[in-house]
């Protein structure tokens, strides 16, 4: 810290406003205050150039499950760079590491799944899957079955490919899209006029996609993409109605089933896949983030039976692969991070130990004046900011009452996301109870403060 700030040091913030572009960021906007520096970080603390110790609400970028400062994870990465820092696995080649990863997946989701491909991220895990959908409809002899259905509000990542997957209106409207993508209604009931009951409004909603799949036609749909929780667009959880529905149009029209596990999946909703809460059988599931709890990159996709015998026994070589498909650093991290789940019990905890604890607190959130729902599933949870209860109003958009918020919370020392304003947080699962206490009342705190700002 002292040496970044010492007087003849360099300036990192301002090397970082000269030269550094971020990702998802207005520079203009950040050039006038300039960057936050992350200097280093313990169990669920963050801390900054500026010497502030934040408690980290969301787990890096949704990803650091395992917590940070394990060295168990470094070491395992360090032994691998040693011994091996990279090979591929194009050309007949493997290695230890991709090996026994792929086998322990396998090990820790549905049997339908016994292969996985990996990639480096969550977006080249969706692209991934888009070639390998329609390839599959290819090979099925079925070449018409190209359309792809996901949902409004939904990330996918940020390729082209994954961009136009998403439902995010301001993403597709820079670059471009890939044709053969349709958009249905997202199962949001507190973003709906709530005239009908939750699970009424889960099967509505579901049904949109069938109405789509008539509408395009059923022979030309390839498959549907879905967050079994939506983490990007807002933590929506949809009714419990919803999935088993979805589950159902898949089966009737025959059209794969892609669940996006890169934020639910690796225990985030206290079970090892968001498919496994939601009791749904997907042909795809692509995963990144938690595999490795963030320490190095990695992605991948299952795929299941279903489809990877087709394209084993009919597709011959899928023109298709990444230089850092099973990258043997990111695999030996991955192997460790997954261990780690497994000795000390992590996705058991966020089922029924500190996923329940923070939940208490967090339904208490409820009872704050500008809090019109308070909704958890796992350590994955959501608040809406509004402007009354009853009748139920929100802010104007151009108000920025989240960003107002979200800024107080990370001043306060406390990280949590604002997707308009709706609060979100997904904390590591060592968090403890001192460290959901505290969570739980800076979150309140802040509310107070933003509600100050705002009158
Ligand atoms: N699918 C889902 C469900 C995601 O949440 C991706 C795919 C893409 O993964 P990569 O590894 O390519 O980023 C994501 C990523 C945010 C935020 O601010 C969320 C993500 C990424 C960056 C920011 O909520 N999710």
């Amino acid at each position: 810290m002292a040496a970044i700030e010492k007087p003849n040091g360099p300036d990192l913030k301002e090397l970082d406003k000269e030269h550094h572009l971020h990702p998802f960021t207005d520079h203009k906007e950040l050039h006038e205050k300039k960057s936050r520096i992350i200097t280093s970080a313990d169990g669920v603390y963050i801390f900054d150039s500026d010497g502030n110790k934040i408690l980290d609400g969301m787990s890096g970028l949704w990803c650091v499950n395992a917590g940070y400062g394990r060295d168990e994870i470094v070491d395992a990465a360090a032994a691998q760079m040693r011994k091996l820092p990279y090979y591929n696995n194009f050309f007949q080649c493997a290695h230890p590491p991709s090996i026994e990863l792929a086998a322990m997946l396998q090990e820790i989701s549905q049997p339908q799944f016994n292969r996985v491909f990996f990639a480096g991220s969550g977006s080249e895990s969706n692209d991934t899957i888009v070639r390998a959908v329609r390839r599959y409809w290819d090979l099925m002899d079925q070449p018409e079955r190209h359309t792809i259905i996901s949902r409004k509000n939904a990330y996918h990542g940020s390729t082209v490919a994954a961009a136009s997957l998403g439902g995010m209106t301001p993403m597709h409207k820079q670059g471009g899209l890939i044709p053969g993508i349709e958009h249905v209604e997202q199962p949001y009931w507190f973003g709906s006029d709530r005239s009908l009951s939750p699970d009424e409004f889960g099967i509505a909603t579901a049904r949109s996609i069938e109405d789509k799949i008539n509408e395009v036609g059923p022979g030309k749909i390839a498959a549907f993409i879905g967050e079994p929780v939506q983490g990007a667009g807002g933590v929506i959880i949809p009714p419990d109605s919803y999935w088993p529905e979805v589950q159902r149009i898949c089966d009737e029209y025959g059209i794969l089933l892609i669940s996006d596990e890169v934020i639910c999946g690796f225990g985030r909703m206290g079970e090892w896949f968001g498919a496994d809460y939601y009791g749904t059988r997907p042909d795809f599931m692509p995963f990144a983030k938690g595999v490795t709890s963030g320490y190095l990159p990695l992605g991948g996709v299952m795929i299941s039976d279903r489809v990877a015998d087709v394209l084993i026994d009919k597709g011959g070589e899928f023109y298709h692969g990444y230089t850092y498909s099973g990258h043997p650093a990111s695999c030996a991290v991955a192997i460790e991070n997954i261990r780690i789940l497994q000795r000390e019990n992590l996705v058991e905890r966020v089922k029924n130990d500190i996923g329940p604890y923070l939940k208490k607190g967090w339904d208490k959130l409820a009872e704050h004046p500008l809090v019109g729902e308070a909704r958890m599933v796992g350590l994955l949870g959501a608040l809406e900011l509004v402007k009354t209860k009853e009748p139920m109003e929100r802010f104007e958009e151009k108000q920025g009452v989240g960003t107002i918020c979200r800024d107080f919370l990370i001043n306060n020392g406390l990280v949590m996301r604002a997707v308009g304003d709706t609060m979100v947080a997904a904390p590591p699962f060592i968090l403890s109870y001192e460290e959901a206490d505290e969570l739980i009342e800076k979150a309140w705190k802040c509310l107070d403060l933003t509600q100050q700002a705002i009158a």
